[in-house]
Protein backbone atom coordinates (compact mmCIF):
# COMPACT_ATOMS: atom_id res chain seq x y z
CA UNK A 1 0.00 0.00 0.00
CA UNK A 2 1.44 3.15 -0.90
CA UNK A 3 2.07 5.95 1.64
CA UNK A 4 -0.92 7.89 -0.21
CA UNK A 5 -3.46 5.34 -0.03
CA UNK A 6 -2.74 4.72 3.75
CA UNK A 7 -3.01 8.23 4.67
CA UNK A 8 -6.14 8.18 2.79
CA UNK A 9 -7.47 5.48 5.08
CA UNK A 10 -6.20 6.89 8.07
CA UNK A 11 -8.51 10.04 7.10
CA UNK A 12 -11.02 8.32 6.45
CA UNK A 13 -11.90 6.55 9.41
CA UNK A 14 -11.24 9.80 11.07
CA UNK A 15 -13.34 11.61 10.03
CA UNK A 16 -15.92 9.52 7.74
CA UNK A 17 -18.67 8.03 9.86
CA UNK A 18 -17.77 4.13 10.08
CA UNK A 19 -20.45 3.00 7.77
CA UNK A 20 -19.16 5.45 4.74
CA UNK A 21 -15.98 3.61 5.74
CA UNK A 22 -13.96 1.04 3.62
CA UNK A 23 -15.38 -2.72 4.21
CA UNK A 24 -12.99 -3.39 6.54
CA UNK A 25 -13.06 -0.87 8.89
CA UNK A 26 -17.08 -1.49 8.93
CA UNK A 27 -16.29 -4.65 10.01
CA UNK A 28 -14.20 -3.95 12.98
CA UNK A 29 -16.88 -0.93 13.79
CA UNK A 30 -19.43 -3.30 13.89
CA UNK A 31 -18.20 -5.79 16.35
CA UNK A 32 -19.64 -5.33 19.49
CA UNK A 33 -17.49 -8.28 20.81
CA UNK A 34 -14.16 -7.48 19.67
CA UNK A 35 -12.78 -11.07 21.89
CA UNK A 36 -9.08 -12.60 21.85
CA UNK A 37 -8.25 -16.58 21.98
CA UNK A 38 -4.72 -17.37 23.48
CA UNK A 39 -2.83 -20.31 22.87
CA UNK A 40 0.14 -21.85 22.55
CA UNK A 41 0.58 -23.98 19.10
CA UNK A 42 1.52 -23.04 16.17
CA UNK A 43 -0.82 -21.70 13.27
CA UNK A 44 -0.65 -25.27 11.69
CA UNK A 45 -1.77 -27.03 14.74
CA UNK A 46 -5.38 -28.65 13.96
CA UNK A 47 -6.26 -26.50 17.48
CA UNK A 48 -5.89 -23.45 15.20
CA UNK A 49 -6.87 -24.41 11.85
CA UNK A 50 -10.64 -25.49 13.71
CA UNK A 51 -10.61 -22.79 16.03
CA UNK A 52 -10.25 -20.39 12.99
CA UNK A 53 -12.77 -22.04 11.27
CA UNK A 54 -15.17 -21.95 14.43
CA UNK A 55 -14.33 -17.79 14.84
CA UNK A 56 -15.48 -17.02 11.30
CA UNK A 57 -18.65 -19.47 11.93
CA UNK A 58 -19.55 -17.16 15.03
CA UNK A 59 -18.42 -14.22 13.00
CA UNK A 60 -21.22 -14.84 10.33
CA UNK A 61 -23.41 -16.21 12.79
CA UNK A 62 -23.40 -12.89 14.52
CA UNK A 63 -23.26 -10.53 11.54
CA UNK A 64 -19.99 -9.77 12.63
CA UNK A 65 -21.09 -8.87 16.40
CA UNK A 66 -18.88 -11.00 17.86
CA UNK A 67 -15.22 -10.92 16.24
CA UNK A 68 -12.72 -13.12 17.99
CA UNK A 69 -9.03 -13.02 17.22
CA UNK A 70 -6.81 -15.89 17.51
CA UNK A 71 -2.97 -15.43 19.09
CA UNK A 72 -1.32 -18.66 18.11
CA UNK A 73 2.18 -19.53 20.01
CA UNK A 74 2.31 -18.15 22.79
CA UNK A 75 2.16 -14.41 21.27
CA UNK A 76 0.36 -13.03 24.21
CA UNK A 77 2.78 -15.07 26.87
CA UNK A 78 3.37 -18.57 28.02
CA UNK A 79 0.52 -20.40 29.76
CA UNK A 80 0.89 -19.51 33.18
CA UNK A 81 0.72 -15.50 31.89
CA UNK A 82 -2.52 -16.97 29.42
CA UNK A 83 -3.99 -18.80 32.38
CA UNK A 84 -4.21 -15.19 34.79
CA UNK A 85 -4.70 -13.37 31.66
CA UNK A 86 -8.02 -15.35 30.88
CA UNK A 87 -8.81 -15.53 34.62
CA UNK A 88 -8.98 -11.36 35.06
CA UNK A 89 -10.72 -10.75 31.65
CA UNK A 90 -7.43 -9.48 29.82
CA UNK A 91 -8.17 -12.39 27.39
CA UNK A 92 -11.49 -14.17 26.72
CA UNK A 93 -10.51 -17.60 25.58
CA UNK A 94 -7.87 -19.74 26.49
CA UNK A 95 -7.09 -23.41 25.48
CA UNK A 96 -5.14 -24.95 28.60
CA UNK A 97 -4.55 -28.47 29.11
CA UNK A 98 -5.61 -30.27 31.74
CA UNK A 99 -2.13 -30.69 32.95
CA UNK A 100 -1.53 -26.01 32.41
CA UNK A 101 -4.85 -25.89 34.65
CA UNK A 102 -3.82 -28.00 36.98
CA UNK A 103 -2.09 -25.00 39.29
CA UNK A 104 -5.64 -23.51 39.32
CA UNK A 105 -7.87 -26.76 39.45
CA UNK A 106 -5.65 -30.00 40.98
CA UNK A 107 -8.30 -32.48 40.03
CA UNK A 108 -7.78 -31.70 36.24
CA UNK A 109 -5.50 -33.77 35.09
CA UNK A 110 -7.67 -37.25 36.07
CA UNK A 111 -7.60 -38.07 32.92
CA UNK A 112 -3.80 -38.04 32.17
CA UNK A 113 -3.86 -40.96 34.65
CA UNK A 114 -0.58 -43.08 33.68
CA UNK A 115 -1.12 -45.55 31.11
CA UNK A 116 -5.41 -45.33 32.05
CA UNK A 117 -6.66 -45.17 28.16
CA UNK A 118 -6.44 -47.97 25.85
CA UNK A 119 -7.64 -45.80 23.06
CA UNK A 120 -10.08 -42.76 22.11
CA UNK A 121 -13.25 -44.71 22.07
CA UNK A 122 -12.80 -45.00 25.44
CA UNK A 123 -11.42 -41.13 26.08
CA UNK A 124 -14.10 -39.58 24.40
CA UNK A 125 -16.83 -41.62 26.07
CA UNK A 126 -15.09 -40.58 29.32
CA UNK A 127 -14.83 -37.14 28.39
CA UNK A 128 -18.23 -36.52 26.70
CA UNK A 129 -19.23 -38.30 29.68
CA UNK A 130 -18.99 -38.23 33.72
CA UNK A 131 -15.49 -37.71 33.45
CA UNK A 132 -15.84 -34.70 31.22
CA UNK A 133 -18.90 -33.36 33.47
CA UNK A 134 -16.48 -33.86 36.39
CA UNK A 135 -13.91 -31.47 35.08
CA UNK A 136 -16.31 -29.40 33.78
CA UNK A 137 -17.93 -28.51 37.21
CA UNK A 138 -14.22 -28.13 39.32
CA UNK A 139 -13.18 -25.41 36.39
CA UNK A 140 -16.62 -23.96 36.44
CA UNK A 141 -16.36 -23.33 40.32
CA UNK A 142 -13.31 -20.89 39.61
CA UNK A 143 -15.68 -19.06 37.71
CA UNK A 144 -13.92 -20.03 34.19
CA UNK A 145 -16.38 -21.32 31.87
CA UNK A 146 -15.32 -24.54 30.44
CA UNK A 147 -17.05 -25.49 26.35
CA UNK A 148 -18.49 -29.15 26.47
CA UNK A 149 -16.40 -30.40 24.05
CA UNK A 150 -12.78 -31.02 24.73
CA UNK A 151 -10.36 -30.73 21.87
CA UNK A 152 -7.52 -33.40 21.59
CA UNK A 153 -4.12 -32.77 22.04
CA UNK A 154 -3.53 -36.76 22.14
CA UNK A 155 -1.89 -39.92 23.45
CA UNK A 156 1.62 -38.62 24.81
CA UNK A 157 4.73 -39.84 23.30
CA UNK A 158 8.45 -39.79 24.83
CA UNK A 159 10.91 -38.28 22.89
CA UNK A 160 14.65 -37.87 23.38
CA UNK A 161 18.05 -36.94 21.41
CA UNK A 162 20.42 -39.34 22.74
CA UNK A 163 19.08 -42.76 23.33
CA UNK A 164 16.14 -44.68 22.80
CA UNK A 165 13.95 -46.02 25.67
CA UNK A 166 12.53 -49.51 26.07
CA UNK A 167 12.38 -50.15 29.57
CA UNK A 168 11.72 -48.07 32.41
CA UNK A 169 14.90 -48.29 33.58
CA UNK A 170 16.34 -46.46 30.27
CA UNK A 171 14.53 -43.60 31.66
CA UNK A 172 16.85 -43.44 34.91
CA UNK A 173 18.72 -39.97 35.83
CA UNK A 174 16.98 -38.88 32.20
CA UNK A 175 16.75 -35.16 32.02
CA UNK A 176 13.11 -34.48 30.67
CA UNK A 177 10.84 -31.43 30.05
CA UNK A 178 7.60 -31.92 31.60
CA UNK A 179 4.38 -29.34 31.73
CA UNK A 180 4.23 -27.09 35.04
CA UNK A 181 2.25 -29.68 36.73
CA UNK A 182 2.97 -31.43 39.65
CA UNK A 183 1.19 -34.60 38.36
CA UNK A 184 3.55 -34.97 35.61
CA UNK A 185 6.41 -34.40 37.62
CA UNK A 186 5.60 -37.43 39.52
CA UNK A 187 4.54 -39.70 37.19
CA UNK A 188 8.28 -38.98 35.80
CA UNK A 189 10.16 -39.25 38.88
CA UNK A 190 8.25 -42.77 39.77
CA UNK A 191 9.37 -44.31 36.90
CA UNK A 192 12.93 -43.02 37.49
CA UNK A 193 13.70 -39.74 35.41
CA UNK A 194 14.34 -36.23 36.75
CA UNK A 195 11.47 -34.33 35.16
CA UNK A 196 11.39 -30.65 34.57
CA UNK A 197 8.70 -28.28 34.54
CA UNK A 198 8.86 -25.91 31.59
CA UNK A 199 6.12 -23.73 29.83
CA UNK A 200 5.54 -25.22 26.27
CA UNK A 201 7.17 -21.59 25.03
CA UNK A 202 10.49 -22.78 26.00
CA UNK A 203 10.44 -26.23 24.69
CA UNK A 204 12.45 -25.90 21.62
CA UNK A 205 15.16 -23.92 23.02
CA UNK A 206 15.75 -25.92 25.55
CA UNK A 207 15.78 -29.38 23.95
CA UNK A 208 18.36 -27.25 21.30
CA UNK A 209 20.86 -26.16 23.99
CA UNK A 210 20.65 -29.25 25.72
CA UNK A 211 19.05 -28.07 29.06
CA UNK A 212 16.71 -31.50 28.63
CA UNK A 213 17.43 -34.33 26.58
CA UNK A 214 13.80 -35.36 26.64
CA UNK A 215 10.45 -34.05 26.59
CA UNK A 216 6.75 -35.51 26.11
CA UNK A 217 3.91 -34.95 23.39
CA UNK A 218 1.81 -36.10 20.78
CA UNK A 219 3.17 -36.58 17.36
CA UNK A 220 0.95 -33.72 16.07
CA UNK A 221 2.91 -31.67 18.52
CA UNK A 222 6.48 -32.85 17.34
CA UNK A 223 5.50 -31.99 13.33
CA UNK A 224 3.76 -28.65 13.88
CA UNK A 225 6.14 -27.42 16.58
CA UNK A 226 9.03 -29.17 14.80
CA UNK A 227 10.29 -30.73 17.52
CA UNK A 228 12.12 -33.48 15.34
CA UNK A 229 14.96 -30.98 14.15
CA UNK A 230 15.72 -31.08 18.07
CA UNK A 231 14.74 -34.88 18.97
CA UNK A 232 16.24 -37.69 17.63
CA UNK A 233 14.08 -41.23 18.87
CA UNK A 234 10.39 -41.39 19.87
CA UNK A 235 9.36 -44.11 21.59
CA UNK A 236 5.39 -44.93 21.24
CA UNK A 237 4.44 -44.72 25.12
CA UNK A 238 0.90 -43.59 24.74
CA UNK A 239 1.38 -43.14 28.69
CA UNK A 240 -1.39 -40.09 28.89
CA UNK A 241 -3.89 -39.12 27.28
CA UNK A 242 -4.31 -35.03 27.35
CA UNK A 243 -7.03 -32.95 25.68
CA UNK A 244 -7.28 -28.99 25.48
CA UNK A 245 -10.16 -27.55 27.45
CA UNK A 246 -11.95 -24.66 25.83
CA UNK A 247 -12.43 -22.14 28.21
CA UNK A 248 -13.85 -18.59 28.25
CA UNK A 249 -13.17 -15.74 31.06
CA UNK A 250 -16.11 -15.54 33.42
CA UNK A 251 -16.00 -11.97 32.80
CA UNK A 252 -16.86 -12.39 28.85
CA UNK A 253 -19.00 -15.34 29.37
CA UNK A 254 -21.24 -12.99 31.77
CA UNK A 255 -20.86 -9.78 28.95
CA UNK A 256 -21.84 -11.90 26.21
CA UNK A 257 -26.07 -12.32 26.03
CA UNK A 258 -27.41 -15.67 26.00
CA UNK A 259 -28.18 -16.38 22.76
CA UNK A 260 -24.61 -15.19 21.20
CA UNK A 261 -23.08 -17.85 24.21
CA UNK A 262 -25.23 -20.57 22.53
CA UNK A 263 -23.63 -19.70 19.45
CA UNK A 264 -20.30 -19.33 20.57
CA UNK A 265 -20.71 -22.61 22.76
CA UNK A 266 -22.06 -24.50 19.69
CA UNK A 267 -19.65 -23.57 17.04
CA UNK A 268 -16.93 -24.26 19.26
CA UNK A 269 -18.11 -28.02 20.74
CA UNK A 270 -19.04 -28.19 16.17
CA UNK A 271 -15.35 -26.84 15.26
CA UNK A 272 -13.84 -29.44 18.37
CA UNK A 273 -15.23 -32.27 17.28
CA UNK A 274 -13.28 -32.09 13.79
CA UNK A 275 -10.44 -31.19 15.54
CA UNK A 276 -10.78 -34.58 17.44
CA UNK A 277 -11.13 -36.36 13.79
CA UNK A 278 -8.15 -34.65 12.02
CA UNK A 279 -5.90 -35.47 14.91
CA UNK A 280 -7.20 -39.05 14.74
CA UNK A 281 -6.19 -38.50 10.64
CA UNK A 282 -2.58 -37.35 11.77
CA UNK A 283 -2.00 -40.45 14.43
CA UNK A 284 -2.34 -42.63 11.10
CA UNK A 285 0.18 -40.60 9.01
CA UNK A 286 2.85 -39.02 11.20
CA UNK A 287 5.18 -41.73 12.19
CA UNK A 288 5.83 -42.07 8.38
CA UNK A 289 6.19 -38.09 7.84
CA UNK A 290 8.73 -38.15 11.31
CA UNK A 291 10.58 -40.86 10.14
CA UNK A 292 11.22 -39.25 6.82
CA UNK A 293 12.31 -36.42 8.87
CA UNK A 294 14.93 -38.27 10.77
CA UNK A 295 13.48 -39.58 13.22
CA UNK A 296 13.70 -42.93 14.79
CA UNK A 297 9.97 -44.91 16.32
CA UNK A 298 9.78 -47.84 18.53
CA UNK A 299 6.80 -49.33 20.57
CA UNK A 300 7.88 -50.61 23.49
CA UNK A 301 5.61 -53.12 25.98
CA UNK A 302 3.31 -50.70 28.19
CA UNK A 303 3.15 -53.17 31.18
CA UNK A 304 7.09 -53.05 33.03
CA UNK A 305 6.29 -49.19 33.49
CA UNK A 306 2.90 -49.93 34.43
CA UNK A 307 4.44 -52.45 36.90
CA UNK A 308 6.61 -49.44 37.95
CA UNK A 309 4.20 -47.10 38.52
CA UNK A 310 2.24 -49.40 40.66
CA UNK A 311 5.06 -50.18 43.20
CA UNK A 312 5.83 -47.09 43.92
CA UNK A 313 2.69 -45.84 44.74
CA UNK A 314 1.39 -43.66 41.75
CA UNK A 315 -1.87 -44.73 41.37
CA UNK A 316 -2.48 -45.12 45.06
CA UNK A 317 -1.20 -41.44 46.06
CA UNK A 318 -3.36 -40.36 43.02
CA UNK A 319 -6.38 -41.65 43.75
CA UNK A 320 -5.81 -40.03 47.08
CA UNK A 321 -5.26 -36.49 45.70
CA UNK A 322 -8.12 -36.57 43.16
CA UNK A 323 -10.49 -38.32 45.62
CA UNK A 324 -13.18 -41.34 44.62
CA UNK A 325 -15.85 -39.63 43.30
CA UNK A 326 -12.77 -38.73 40.24
CA UNK A 327 -11.30 -41.85 40.66
CA UNK A 328 -14.47 -44.41 40.60
CA UNK A 329 -15.50 -41.78 37.07
CA UNK A 330 -12.25 -42.95 35.51
CA UNK A 331 -12.56 -46.31 36.36
CA UNK A 332 -15.75 -46.33 34.74
CA UNK A 333 -14.25 -46.59 31.26
CA UNK A 334 -11.05 -47.57 31.99
CA UNK A 335 -11.43 -50.72 34.28
CA UNK A 336 -9.72 -50.83 38.06
CA UNK A 337 -6.31 -49.27 38.11
CA UNK A 338 -3.19 -49.70 40.18
O1 LIG B 1 3.11 -28.04 27.06
C1 LIG B 1 2.85 -29.06 26.42
O2 LIG B 1 3.60 -30.03 26.41
C2 LIG B 1 1.56 -29.12 25.66
C3 LIG B 1 1.67 -28.28 24.42
O3 LIG B 1 1.26 -30.43 25.31
C4 LIG B 1 0.50 -28.64 26.56
O4 LIG B 1 -0.12 -27.64 26.33
C5 LIG B 1 0.29 -29.42 27.79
Amino acid sequence: MSFSRRTLIKTAALAVPASFALPHIRVEAAAKFALKYGNNLPLSHPLNVRSAEAADAIRKATNGEIDIKIFPNNQLGGDTDMLNQVRSGAIDFFTPSAFVISTLVPAAPINAVGFAFPSYDKVWAAMDGDLGAFIGAQIEKTGLHLMRKVWDNGFRQLTTGSKQVNLPEDLAGMKIRVPVSQFSISLFESLGAAPTSMQFSEVYTALQTKIVDAQENPLPILQTAKLYEVQKYCTLTNHMWDGFLFIASGKTWKRLPEDMRKIVEDNLNASGVKQREDIAKLNDSLQAELEAKGMVFNRPDPAPFREVLKKKGFYAQWHEKFGDDAWSRLEKYVGKLG
